[in-house]
Protein backbone atom coordinates (compact mmCIF):
# COMPACT_ATOMS: atom_id res chain seq x y z
CA UNK A 1 0.00 0.00 0.00
CA UNK A 2 2.90 2.38 1.54
CA UNK A 3 4.27 2.46 -2.61
CA UNK A 4 1.60 2.81 -4.40
CA UNK A 5 0.64 5.90 -1.97
CA UNK A 6 3.50 7.73 -2.78
CA UNK A 7 3.45 6.70 -6.49
CA UNK A 8 -0.54 8.66 -6.17
CA UNK A 9 1.46 11.54 -4.61
CA UNK A 10 4.33 11.77 -6.81
CA UNK A 11 1.22 11.78 -9.51
CA UNK A 12 -0.14 14.81 -8.18
CA UNK A 13 2.94 16.73 -7.73
CA UNK A 14 3.95 16.42 -11.21
CA UNK A 15 0.54 17.46 -12.16
CA UNK A 16 0.50 20.43 -10.34
CA UNK A 17 3.67 21.39 -11.29
CA UNK A 18 2.65 20.97 -15.13
CA UNK A 19 -0.50 23.06 -14.74
CA UNK A 20 1.43 25.35 -13.09
CA UNK A 21 3.74 25.63 -15.78
CA UNK A 22 0.87 26.28 -18.22
CA UNK A 23 -0.33 28.90 -16.38
CA UNK A 24 3.07 30.95 -16.42
CA UNK A 25 2.91 30.08 -20.45
CA UNK A 26 -0.19 31.47 -20.71
CA UNK A 27 0.38 34.35 -18.51
CA UNK A 28 3.71 35.39 -20.23
CA UNK A 29 1.54 35.02 -23.84
CA UNK A 30 -0.41 37.32 -22.14
CA UNK A 31 2.11 40.03 -21.44
CA UNK A 32 3.48 40.04 -24.80
CA UNK A 33 0.25 40.31 -26.29
CA UNK A 34 -0.41 43.33 -24.31
CA UNK A 35 2.64 44.80 -24.81
CA UNK A 36 2.50 44.12 -28.97
CA UNK A 37 -1.69 45.38 -28.58
CA UNK A 38 -0.76 48.77 -26.83
CA UNK A 39 1.97 49.13 -29.81
CA UNK A 40 -0.86 49.41 -32.35
CA UNK A 41 -2.56 52.31 -30.79
CA UNK A 42 -0.13 54.70 -31.37
CA UNK A 43 -2.55 57.16 -33.25
CA UNK A 44 -5.01 57.77 -30.28
CA UNK A 45 -2.81 58.77 -27.62
CA UNK A 46 -5.75 59.07 -24.77
CA UNK A 47 -7.40 56.34 -25.47
CA UNK A 48 -3.51 54.47 -25.41
CA UNK A 49 -2.94 55.84 -21.96
CA UNK A 50 -6.17 54.29 -21.15
CA UNK A 51 -6.04 51.04 -21.82
CA UNK A 52 -2.06 51.42 -20.74
CA UNK A 53 -3.31 51.95 -17.41
CA UNK A 54 -5.66 48.73 -17.15
CA UNK A 55 -3.04 46.39 -18.99
CA UNK A 56 -0.91 48.29 -16.00
CA UNK A 57 -2.18 46.23 -13.44
CA UNK A 58 -1.47 42.54 -15.57
CA UNK A 59 1.90 43.55 -16.73
CA UNK A 60 3.08 44.72 -13.61
CA UNK A 61 2.32 41.85 -11.72
CA UNK A 62 3.97 39.57 -14.71
CA UNK A 63 7.71 41.92 -14.61
CA UNK A 64 7.76 40.84 -10.70
CA UNK A 65 6.92 37.48 -11.07
CA UNK A 66 9.38 36.88 -14.19
CA UNK A 67 11.80 38.76 -11.96
CA UNK A 68 11.53 36.15 -9.05
CA UNK A 69 10.77 33.04 -11.79
CA UNK A 70 14.47 33.32 -12.73
CA UNK A 71 15.74 31.94 -8.91
CA UNK A 72 12.66 29.73 -8.76
CA UNK A 73 14.14 27.41 -11.68
CA UNK A 74 12.18 23.91 -10.35
CA UNK A 75 8.85 24.08 -10.15
CA UNK A 76 8.43 22.24 -6.44
CA UNK A 77 5.31 22.22 -4.34
CA UNK A 78 6.99 25.36 -2.22
CA UNK A 79 7.83 27.61 -5.19
CA UNK A 80 4.16 26.64 -5.85
CA UNK A 81 2.79 27.86 -2.66
CA UNK A 82 5.14 31.55 -3.73
CA UNK A 83 4.01 31.74 -7.10
CA UNK A 84 0.48 31.15 -6.27
CA UNK A 85 0.94 34.05 -3.04
CA UNK A 86 2.77 36.09 -6.52
CA UNK A 87 0.22 35.64 -8.50
CA UNK A 88 -2.55 36.92 -5.88
CA UNK A 89 -1.08 40.10 -5.19
CA UNK A 90 -2.28 43.12 -6.44
CA UNK A 91 0.90 45.41 -6.65
CA UNK A 92 0.14 47.69 -9.13
CA UNK A 93 -3.12 48.54 -6.70
CA UNK A 94 -0.30 49.66 -3.80
CA UNK A 95 1.88 51.23 -6.17
CA UNK A 96 2.29 54.53 -5.14
CA UNK A 97 1.47 56.86 -8.07
CA UNK A 98 5.18 58.76 -7.75
CA UNK A 99 6.37 55.86 -8.64
CA UNK A 100 5.91 55.56 -12.23
CA UNK A 101 7.31 57.58 -14.33
CA UNK A 102 7.03 57.91 -18.35
CA UNK A 103 10.09 58.01 -20.30
CA UNK A 104 10.49 58.57 -24.04
CA UNK A 105 13.51 57.53 -25.88
CA UNK A 106 13.89 59.93 -28.55
CA UNK A 107 16.55 59.90 -31.36
CA UNK A 108 17.58 59.58 -35.00
CA UNK A 109 17.40 56.15 -36.23
CA UNK A 110 20.62 53.85 -35.17
CA UNK A 111 21.32 56.67 -32.06
CA UNK A 112 21.70 53.44 -30.17
CA UNK A 113 17.42 53.75 -28.48
CA UNK A 114 16.43 50.03 -28.05
CA UNK A 115 20.07 48.86 -27.21
CA UNK A 116 20.06 51.27 -24.47
CA UNK A 117 16.46 49.69 -23.18
CA UNK A 118 17.95 46.55 -23.96
CA UNK A 119 20.90 46.96 -21.82
CA UNK A 120 18.71 48.62 -18.79
CA UNK A 121 17.01 45.10 -18.85
CA UNK A 122 20.22 43.02 -18.49
CA UNK A 123 21.07 45.44 -15.21
CA UNK A 124 17.51 45.19 -13.92
CA UNK A 125 17.43 41.61 -14.36
CA UNK A 126 14.57 41.76 -17.02
CA UNK A 127 14.72 38.47 -18.98
CA UNK A 128 14.72 39.34 -22.96
CA UNK A 129 11.46 36.89 -23.66
CA UNK A 130 11.59 33.47 -25.90
CA UNK A 131 9.91 35.35 -28.65
CA UNK A 132 12.19 38.54 -28.14
CA UNK A 133 14.86 36.23 -28.54
CA UNK A 134 14.16 34.54 -31.84
CA UNK A 135 13.75 37.77 -32.98
CA UNK A 136 16.94 38.82 -32.40
CA UNK A 137 18.04 36.01 -33.71
CA UNK A 138 16.54 36.34 -37.16
CA UNK A 139 17.74 40.20 -36.97
CA UNK A 140 21.22 38.70 -36.67
CA UNK A 141 20.99 36.91 -39.45
CA UNK A 142 18.93 39.41 -41.50
CA UNK A 143 22.16 41.90 -40.26
CA UNK A 144 24.81 39.45 -41.88
CA UNK A 145 23.01 39.07 -45.13
CA UNK A 146 22.31 42.60 -45.98
CA UNK A 147 25.77 43.45 -44.80
CA UNK A 148 27.35 41.03 -47.16
CA UNK A 149 24.90 42.70 -50.12
CA UNK A 150 26.48 45.96 -48.94
CA UNK A 151 29.94 45.55 -49.25
CA UNK A 152 29.92 43.70 -52.69
CA UNK A 153 27.39 46.64 -53.68
CA UNK A 154 30.29 49.09 -52.68
CA UNK A 155 33.00 46.90 -53.86
CA UNK A 156 31.54 46.77 -57.50
CA UNK A 157 29.96 50.10 -57.91
CA UNK A 158 31.54 52.15 -55.15
CA UNK A 159 35.23 51.33 -55.85
CA UNK A 160 34.60 49.61 -59.15
CA UNK A 161 36.90 46.62 -58.38
CA UNK A 162 37.16 43.63 -60.35
CA UNK A 163 37.76 40.88 -58.63
CA UNK A 164 38.76 37.79 -59.88
CA UNK A 165 37.14 34.76 -61.52
CA UNK A 166 36.91 32.47 -58.11
CA UNK A 167 35.32 35.43 -55.94
CA UNK A 168 33.62 36.77 -58.79
CA UNK A 169 31.26 33.46 -59.39
CA UNK A 170 30.40 33.76 -55.56
CA UNK A 171 29.18 37.16 -55.79
CA UNK A 172 27.38 36.31 -58.78
CA UNK A 173 25.66 33.71 -57.21
CA UNK A 174 25.31 35.62 -54.11
CA UNK A 175 23.42 38.37 -55.87
CA UNK A 176 20.99 35.44 -57.58
CA UNK A 177 19.87 34.18 -54.41
CA UNK A 178 15.80 34.61 -54.12
CA UNK A 179 14.56 35.16 -50.62
CA UNK A 180 13.36 31.73 -50.59
CA UNK A 181 16.53 30.48 -50.52
CA UNK A 182 17.81 32.92 -47.91
CA UNK A 183 17.88 30.27 -44.83
CA UNK A 184 19.68 27.95 -46.88
CA UNK A 185 23.06 25.81 -45.83
CA UNK A 186 24.11 27.43 -49.29
CA UNK A 187 24.04 30.88 -48.49
CA UNK A 188 26.15 30.63 -45.09
CA UNK A 189 28.46 28.77 -47.22
CA UNK A 190 28.73 32.08 -49.91
CA UNK A 191 28.46 34.12 -46.96
CA UNK A 192 31.55 32.61 -44.78
CA UNK A 193 33.61 31.86 -48.27
CA UNK A 194 32.91 35.61 -49.77
CA UNK A 195 34.25 36.93 -46.05
CA UNK A 196 37.24 34.71 -46.40
CA UNK A 197 39.03 36.81 -49.14
CA UNK A 198 41.36 39.07 -48.08
CA UNK A 199 40.04 42.04 -50.55
CA UNK A 200 36.61 42.24 -48.87
CA UNK A 201 37.96 42.10 -45.69
CA UNK A 202 40.41 45.15 -46.76
CA UNK A 203 37.23 47.06 -47.96
CA UNK A 204 35.21 46.55 -44.80
CA UNK A 205 38.01 48.32 -42.55
CA UNK A 206 38.11 51.42 -45.02
CA UNK A 207 34.35 51.34 -44.68
CA UNK A 208 34.77 55.32 -42.78
CA UNK A 209 35.83 56.30 -46.27
CA UNK A 210 32.53 55.88 -47.40
CA UNK A 211 30.51 57.06 -44.66
CA UNK A 212 28.85 59.73 -46.74
CA UNK A 213 27.94 57.02 -49.56
CA UNK A 214 24.74 55.14 -49.76
CA UNK A 215 26.41 52.32 -48.31
CA UNK A 216 25.51 51.65 -44.33
CA UNK A 217 27.11 48.74 -42.76
CA UNK A 218 25.59 48.04 -39.63
CA UNK A 219 27.96 48.46 -36.11
CA UNK A 220 29.26 45.39 -34.94
CA UNK A 221 29.34 43.86 -38.88
CA UNK A 222 32.76 41.81 -38.31
CA UNK A 223 31.50 40.37 -34.84
CA UNK A 224 28.82 38.37 -37.15
CA UNK A 225 30.55 37.96 -40.09
CA UNK A 226 33.17 36.04 -37.82
CA UNK A 227 30.18 33.96 -36.43
CA UNK A 228 28.09 32.64 -39.24
CA UNK A 229 29.52 29.29 -38.69
CA UNK A 230 27.44 29.42 -35.23
CA UNK A 231 24.70 31.64 -36.60
CA UNK A 232 23.79 29.27 -39.27
CA UNK A 233 23.04 25.94 -36.87
CA UNK A 234 19.24 26.02 -36.26
CA UNK A 235 19.50 25.47 -32.49
CA UNK A 236 21.23 28.73 -32.52
CA UNK A 237 20.15 31.55 -29.75
CA UNK A 238 21.99 34.99 -29.08
CA UNK A 239 23.71 35.63 -26.44
CA UNK A 240 23.36 38.89 -24.51
CA UNK A 241 26.50 40.58 -25.76
CA UNK A 242 25.12 39.49 -29.38
CA UNK A 243 21.63 40.62 -28.69
CA UNK A 244 22.74 44.12 -27.17
CA UNK A 245 25.15 44.22 -31.10
CA UNK A 246 22.55 43.19 -33.41
CA UNK A 247 20.26 45.98 -35.18
CA UNK A 248 16.52 45.60 -35.11
CA UNK A 249 15.11 48.70 -36.23
CA UNK A 250 12.13 49.57 -34.25
CA UNK A 251 9.56 50.45 -36.83
CA UNK A 252 6.48 51.07 -34.18
CA UNK A 253 6.26 52.41 -30.34
CA UNK A 254 7.24 49.97 -28.25
CA UNK A 255 6.10 50.52 -24.58
CA UNK A 256 7.75 48.58 -22.00
CA UNK A 257 7.55 48.20 -18.35
CA UNK A 258 10.63 48.41 -16.55
CA UNK A 259 11.10 48.28 -12.59
CA UNK A 260 13.91 50.02 -12.03
CA UNK A 261 15.54 50.92 -8.25
CA UNK A 262 12.12 50.03 -6.81
CA UNK A 263 10.41 52.71 -9.64
CA UNK A 264 8.62 51.42 -12.67
CA UNK A 265 9.98 52.93 -15.58
CA UNK A 266 7.18 52.98 -18.90
CA UNK A 267 9.89 53.07 -21.19
CA UNK A 268 8.77 54.07 -24.61
CA UNK A 269 11.19 53.07 -27.58
CA UNK A 270 10.39 55.20 -30.59
CA UNK A 271 11.34 54.49 -34.25
CA UNK A 272 14.09 56.92 -35.61
CA UNK A 273 13.53 56.81 -39.40
CA UNK A 274 12.53 59.82 -40.46
CA UNK A 275 9.41 58.81 -41.93
CA UNK A 276 8.31 56.66 -38.83
CA UNK A 277 9.44 60.08 -36.37
CA UNK A 278 5.39 61.18 -37.57
CA UNK A 279 4.54 58.69 -34.74
CA UNK A 280 6.41 60.32 -32.02
CA UNK A 281 3.70 63.12 -30.78
CA UNK A 282 1.07 60.21 -30.08
CA UNK A 283 3.13 59.46 -26.61
CA UNK A 284 3.78 63.34 -25.57
CA UNK A 285 1.41 63.46 -23.44
CA UNK A 286 2.18 63.55 -19.51
CA UNK A 287 5.98 62.44 -19.98
CA UNK A 288 8.45 62.52 -16.99
CA UNK A 289 11.75 62.19 -19.08
CA UNK A 290 13.06 62.82 -22.33
CA UNK A 291 16.09 60.88 -22.99
CA UNK A 292 17.36 62.09 -26.57
CA UNK A 293 20.03 60.01 -27.78
CA UNK A 294 22.80 60.98 -30.04
CA UNK A 295 25.33 58.56 -31.37
CA UNK A 296 27.95 60.90 -31.55
CA UNK A 297 29.85 58.39 -34.11
CA UNK A 298 27.86 59.70 -37.07
CA UNK A 299 29.20 63.23 -37.33
CA UNK A 300 30.30 61.96 -41.04
CA UNK A 301 27.94 59.93 -42.34
CA UNK A 302 24.49 60.47 -44.30
CA UNK A 303 21.14 59.37 -43.40
CA UNK A 304 19.91 55.54 -44.91
CA UNK A 305 16.85 57.53 -45.97
CA UNK A 306 18.50 60.49 -47.84
CA UNK A 307 22.17 60.11 -48.71
CA UNK A 308 23.54 63.25 -49.01
CA UNK A 309 22.21 64.51 -45.72
CA UNK A 310 24.26 64.45 -42.36
CA UNK A 311 23.03 62.57 -39.50
CA UNK A 312 24.27 64.60 -36.94
CA UNK A 313 22.79 67.74 -38.33
CA UNK A 314 19.93 65.91 -39.03
CA UNK A 315 20.01 65.06 -35.25
CA UNK A 316 19.79 68.76 -33.88
CA UNK A 317 17.30 69.21 -36.12
CA UNK A 318 14.81 66.42 -34.14
CA UNK A 319 16.76 68.09 -31.04
CA UNK A 320 15.45 71.67 -31.91
CA UNK A 321 12.33 70.49 -32.16
CA UNK A 322 12.08 68.94 -29.25
CA UNK A 323 13.55 71.69 -27.22
CA UNK A 324 10.59 73.78 -28.56
CA UNK A 325 8.05 71.69 -28.35
CA UNK A 326 5.44 73.01 -24.98
CA UNK A 327 4.53 69.22 -24.57
CA UNK A 328 8.24 69.51 -22.57
CA UNK A 329 8.10 72.67 -21.31
CA UNK A 330 8.31 71.49 -17.81
CA UNK A 331 9.41 68.03 -18.67
CA UNK A 332 13.34 67.18 -17.82
CA UNK A 333 15.05 66.75 -20.90
CA UNK A 334 18.28 64.62 -20.76
CA UNK A 335 21.08 64.33 -23.98
CA UNK A 336 22.43 60.80 -23.81
CA UNK A 337 25.66 61.59 -26.34
CA UNK A 338 26.09 57.69 -27.20
CA UNK A 339 28.35 55.56 -29.26
CA UNK A 340 31.71 56.78 -27.55
CA UNK A 341 33.68 53.78 -27.94
CA UNK A 342 33.42 54.45 -32.36
CA UNK A 343 33.47 58.12 -32.08
CA UNK A 344 37.05 57.55 -29.84
CA UNK A 345 38.38 55.42 -32.70
CA UNK A 346 37.07 57.10 -35.32
CA UNK A 347 38.49 60.69 -34.49
CA UNK A 348 41.97 58.89 -35.20
CA UNK A 349 41.13 58.38 -38.75
CA UNK A 350 38.45 60.71 -40.07
CA UNK A 351 38.40 64.77 -39.17
CA UNK A 352 35.38 66.67 -37.63
CA UNK A 353 36.25 69.65 -39.57
CA UNK A 354 35.64 67.98 -42.69
CA UNK A 355 32.19 67.50 -41.95
CA UNK A 356 31.64 70.33 -39.89
CA UNK A 357 34.14 72.90 -41.48
CA UNK A 358 33.01 75.18 -38.59
CA UNK A 359 35.16 73.24 -36.45
CA UNK A 360 38.73 74.41 -35.81
CA UNK A 361 40.33 71.97 -32.89
CA UNK A 362 42.47 69.58 -32.92
CA UNK A 363 40.35 66.44 -33.41
CA UNK A 364 41.11 64.88 -30.06
CA UNK A 365 38.16 63.70 -27.75
CA UNK A 366 37.89 66.12 -25.75
CA UNK A 367 37.53 69.25 -28.44
CA UNK A 368 35.44 67.37 -30.74
CA UNK A 369 33.23 66.36 -28.28
CA UNK A 370 32.99 69.84 -26.77
CA UNK A 371 32.19 71.36 -29.76
CA UNK A 372 29.86 68.56 -31.10
CA UNK A 373 28.13 69.34 -27.43
CA UNK A 374 27.84 73.01 -27.59
CA UNK A 375 26.15 72.88 -30.85
CA UNK A 376 23.34 70.49 -29.08
CA UNK A 377 22.98 73.27 -26.13
CA UNK A 378 22.71 75.91 -28.46
CA UNK A 379 19.89 74.27 -29.98
CA UNK A 380 17.98 74.38 -27.24
CA UNK A 381 18.05 77.95 -27.03
CA UNK A 382 16.37 78.26 -30.65
CA UNK A 383 14.20 76.43 -29.13
CA UNK A 384 13.42 78.28 -25.59
CA UNK A 385 14.12 75.71 -23.69
CA UNK A 386 16.78 76.56 -20.18
CA UNK A 387 19.62 74.84 -21.43
CA UNK A 388 21.12 74.47 -17.83
CA UNK A 389 18.14 72.21 -17.47
CA UNK A 390 19.42 69.58 -19.48
CA UNK A 391 21.54 67.24 -17.96
CA UNK A 392 24.27 65.33 -20.31
CA UNK A 393 25.73 62.32 -20.53
CA UNK A 394 28.58 60.35 -22.30
CA UNK A 395 27.95 56.63 -22.86
CA UNK A 396 28.66 53.82 -24.88
CA UNK A 397 25.30 51.65 -24.85
CA UNK A 398 26.95 48.16 -25.27
CA UNK A 399 28.98 48.62 -22.00
CA UNK A 400 26.49 47.40 -18.95
CA UNK A 401 28.81 49.47 -16.56
CA UNK A 402 28.42 52.84 -18.28
CA UNK A 403 24.56 51.99 -19.02
CA UNK A 404 23.52 50.96 -15.12
CA UNK A 405 25.91 54.29 -13.94
CA UNK A 406 24.51 57.01 -16.03
CA UNK A 407 20.61 55.83 -15.44
CA UNK A 408 21.46 55.78 -11.84
CA UNK A 409 22.51 58.93 -12.05
CA UNK A 410 19.49 60.01 -13.52
CA UNK A 411 17.11 58.17 -11.62
CA UNK A 412 18.68 59.84 -8.54
CA UNK A 413 18.46 63.20 -10.05
CA UNK A 414 14.83 62.77 -11.19
CA UNK A 415 13.71 61.47 -7.91
CA UNK A 416 15.90 63.67 -5.33
CA UNK A 417 14.17 66.73 -7.25
CA UNK A 418 10.88 65.80 -7.23
CA UNK A 419 11.11 65.26 -3.41
N1 LIG B 1 29.74 49.98 -30.73
C1 LIG B 1 28.56 50.48 -30.34
N2 LIG B 1 27.44 50.09 -30.98
C2 LIG B 1 26.27 50.60 -30.56
C3 LIG B 1 26.17 51.50 -29.47
N3 LIG B 1 24.86 51.82 -29.31
C4 LIG B 1 24.19 51.13 -30.25
N4 LIG B 1 25.03 50.41 -31.01
C5 LIG B 1 24.67 49.58 -32.17
O1 LIG B 1 24.03 50.42 -33.12
C6 LIG B 1 23.01 49.72 -33.81
C7 LIG B 1 21.70 50.50 -33.74
O2 LIG B 1 21.28 50.56 -32.40
P1 LIG B 1 19.72 50.63 -32.00
O3 LIG B 1 19.68 50.72 -30.52
O4 LIG B 1 18.98 49.54 -32.63
O5 LIG B 1 19.32 52.02 -32.65
P2 LIG B 1 17.91 52.75 -32.55
O6 LIG B 1 18.19 54.16 -32.15
O7 LIG B 1 16.98 52.00 -31.72
O8 LIG B 1 17.48 52.71 -34.10
P3 LIG B 1 15.97 52.73 -34.70
O9 LIG B 1 15.20 51.65 -34.05
O10 LIG B 1 16.16 52.52 -36.17
O11 LIG B 1 15.42 54.09 -34.40
C8 LIG B 1 22.94 48.33 -33.16
O12 LIG B 1 23.64 47.43 -33.96
C9 LIG B 1 23.65 48.51 -31.83
O13 LIG B 1 24.30 47.34 -31.39
C10 LIG B 1 27.38 51.90 -28.80
O14 LIG B 1 27.39 52.69 -27.86
N5 LIG B 1 28.53 51.35 -29.29
MG1 LIG C 1 15.22 51.05 -32.12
Amino acid sequence: MGPKLSKKKKKQKSYRAKKLKKTIKRKRRSTLTSKKSSHQNKKNSKSNEKKNKKKKKRTNSFTSFDFKNKETNDLTLESDRFLQSLLSQEQPRNTPKKHQIKVLFLGCAESGKSTLIKNIKCFTSTQFSNEETIEFRDAIRENVLSNTGTLLSLAQFELKINFENDLLELIEEFNQITQSQKSTNRIWALVQKIWEYQEIQLIYYQKHKFSKSKYHLTESAEVFFNKVRTIKQPEFLPNTEEILKCYLPTAHIVMEEIVFNEHIWKSYDLPGMREDRKQWPSVYNAVNLVCFVVALSEFDMSLRESTGENRLRDSLNEFSNICSSPWFTNTQIILLFNKTDIFKKKLQKVELHSSFPEYNGDNSYHDAFEFIKSKFLDESIVGSYDRKRIQIYLVNALDLNSVSTTFNHISDNFFNSEN
